[in-house]
């Protein structure tokens, strides 16, 4: 009869082993991340070293591949329904991830009837394993980083007072949550390589890139996600151009904007112009109204948008504002950076309107 815990053991090592790599490719060829697919080669190293210490002095019949019963596994063969689809490889990381952190769980409880010290190695290869998920994973938190940011920068370099890749820099460093590259002239080849050094300075800062309107770009250059305005390519277009994991941003000047843009799979949206804007003259403003609608109603995430300066930011924020986006209001100042460390203090500092008044406990 075979041992079943030796046949638990055999198939969780089995099982994390192959969920772990799993998880490694995708560092490696979809985050396209040397340091991701390293850390997940070293914990799928320290996984190995604590399954050959497992087995090491254990006799070769009591060996966990010496119990190994494929034929005799009743469990065998079965298949959910949902494992056997996966939307694409974001997805099928996510279910690697989780496969790896049950089959190490299963390790650790039942190596503790034979090996206590052990179970704790496998434990610790899990917690491991969690510190590591929510890097490598990044893109699923991508809507969960948008929805907490608060500032947006539009780079544009008619409007700023330094080159495209200088002015994010700076903005970044003043607390710029998001940039957005944004040049209507420039031709493809001279956008795609900004593009490309803007993605890579804010990958490296964790600030969320988006393309304004050229989503073969946004894709290209693996940027956090892309915006458009009415005219531009319909959302779900663009979703096949540059994928289901990441941003689409559309502008909207009124509520029925809004609500379409939520029906048609939006992340977020721009509200404005707020007010008359010389970087879009041709728009009219939309009004500090518009601003009071979105905020309560609540469906998207949002920035306001168009002509917000240091004099016009706090009505902004009266009329319910949490999150702007800015161009000349920022990247034209001398110092960019301190410029943004402005808008983000202020923002900031008006954030607590938001927060739960903490329940009365009454007596
Ligand atoms: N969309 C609505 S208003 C606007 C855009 C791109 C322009 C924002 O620029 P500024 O200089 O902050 O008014
Ligand atoms: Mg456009």
């Amino acid at each position: 009869m075979n041992d079943p815990v030796a046949r638990i053991i055999d198939v969780n090592l089995n099982r994390a082993g192959e969920a772990l790599r799993t998880l490694e490719e995708f560092g490696r060829f979809v985050q396209d991340s040397p340091a991701m697919a390293e850390r997940c080669k070293e914990i799928r190293h320290h996984l190995a070293l604590t399954a050959r210490a497992w087995t090491a002095h254990l006799a070769p019949a009591d060996q966990p591949l010496s119990h190994r019963d494929i034929m005799g596994d009743v469990g065998a063969g079965i298949k959910t329904a949902a494992e056997t689809k996966r939307t694409d490889a974001l997805a099928v990381a996510t279910a690697a991830s989780r496969r790896a952190a049950e089959a190490l769980r299963t390790l650790s409880e039942y190596g503790k009837i034979t090996n206590p010290e052990l179970a704790a190695a496998f434990e610790k290869i899990r917690y491991e394993l969690y510190a590591l998920e929510p890097v490598i994973l990044a893109d699923a938190t991508l809507r969960k980083r948008l929805a907490s940011a608060r500032l947006c920068v539009l780079v544009t370099t008619a409007l700023s007072s330094a080159p495209p890749l200088d002015t994010a820099r700076e903005a970044i460093a003043g607390g710029a949550d998001v940039i957005q590259f944004r040049e209507k002239e420039m031709e493809d080849g001279e956008f795609h390589a900004i593009a490309q050094a803007l993605a890579e300075l804010c990958r490296d800062r964790n600030a969320i890139l988006i393309i304004n309107d050229r989503p073969h770009i946004a894709g290209l250059v693996d940027a956090g996600g892309v915006h458009g305005g009415q005219g531009d390519l319909p959302i779900h277009l663009t979703r096949r151009i540059i994928g289901t994991h990441k941003l689409i941003g559309r502008s909207t000047a009124a509520p029925e904007f809004a609500e379409l843009a939520a029906a048609e799979g939006a992340d977020y949206i721009g509200v404005g112009p707020v007010f008359p804007t010389a970087t879009k003259p041709e728009r009219p403003a939309a009004g500090l109204e518009y601003v009071t609608w979105a905020s309560s109603w609540g469906k998207l995430p949002y920035f306001a948008i168009g002509g917000i300066t240091r004099r016009t930011l706090d009505a902004v924020l009266d009329a319910g504002a949490r999150a702007v986006a800015v161009a000349s209001g920022i990247t034209k100042a001398t110092d960019i950076a301190a410029e943004t460390a402005w808008f983000k203090n202020r923002l900031l500092e008006r954030d607590n309107r938001f927060e739960q008044p903490a329940e009365r406990l009454d007596a």
